[in-house]
């Protein structure tokens, strides 16, 4: 049984690691296709383009140290420098986020903060200091799967609401996929972070803060160092890093 069990846990760590994770070439803004960063091309170009997802070195792996600050905005993305562009996006309103592909079986939750960028245009603004973020939506396990599967399996495209009551002004997104499937394990879990540049319209006067990147999240986290193969219940009660959403964001 212990021996059965582990050696899935071997089978589904080997299977992920073989095939290609993911990246965000394209967002889809009330029914408007906005470039991401497209890890195939946009490094090769010159100059390199603006895009509104931030770019990400050559690599499309995964970040296992959630102290690093590459848990920010993506793999060496504290030391490239973000282009001064946004899209905007009224609050209140969608961002489709469509990854290039996501393999089934990274099992995990898919979460999303914001934060405010102190400049309008978030250029200057890496996020990987101070407590500036906040969560507005998560997605764990429901009708029998992982919100990464349920990802994988939607055209590799997950919505994300931007809250309806936060002030108007830019913002960063960061868009998360945490993959489980290795995850028993200290240092197993994998974390993909994307950040996006919206310049964000109407809204409230609501402000939040409170999260930081790196700091909110510890390699012991009971959501971080979790096993994902104990069966339906213990993944119905997981919980994922980082806190609730944020309250009274709608
Ligand atoms: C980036 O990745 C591609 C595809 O794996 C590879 O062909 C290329 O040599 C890499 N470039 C650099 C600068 O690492
Ligand atoms: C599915 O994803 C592709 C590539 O990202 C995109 O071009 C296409 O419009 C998407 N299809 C739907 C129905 O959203
Ligand atoms: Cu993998």
């Amino acid at each position: 049984m212990l021996f059965g069990s582990s050696l899935a846990v071997v089978a589904a760590t080997l299977i992920g690691e073989v095939a290609a994770h993911g990246y965000v070439p394209l967002l889809r803004i009330n029914g408007k296709d906005v470039p991401g960063w497209d890890i195939a091309k946009d490094p090769y170009t010159t100059p390199q383009p603006l895009k509104v997802v931030r770019p990400t070195k050559n690599d499309s792996g995964f970040i296992s140290d959630p102290s690093s600050t590459d848990i920010t905005c993506s793999i060496g993305n504290s030391k490239l420098p973000p282009g001064p562009i946004t899209t905007t996006v009224a609050a209140g309103d969608t961002v489709q986020v469509l990854w290039n592909t996501w393999p089934i079986g990274h099992y995990g939750p898919v979460l999303n903060y914001m934060a405010k960028c102190p400049t309008s245009d978030c250029s200057t603004f890496k996020g990987d200091t101070g407590s500036p973020w906040f969560k507005i939506q998560q997605d764990v396990y429901a009708n029998g799967q992982w919100a990464s599967d349920t990802l994988a399996k939607s055209n590799f495209t997950y919505s994300v609401k931007i809250p309806s009551k936060i002030a108007p002004g830019s913002y960063l997104l960061r868009h998360e996929n945490l993959a489980l499937h290795a995850a028993s394990n200290l240092g197993g879990a994998q974390f993909y972070p994307v950040c996006i540049q919206l310049t964000v319209t109407g809204g409230g006067s609501l402000n939040p803060s409170g999260l930081s990147f790196p700091g909110t999240y510890k390699a012991t986290d009971p959501g971080i160092l979790f096993n994902p193969y104990q069966g339906e219940a213990a993944n119905k009660a997981y919980v994922p890093p980082g806190g609730n959403v944020y309250a009274g964001l709608n």
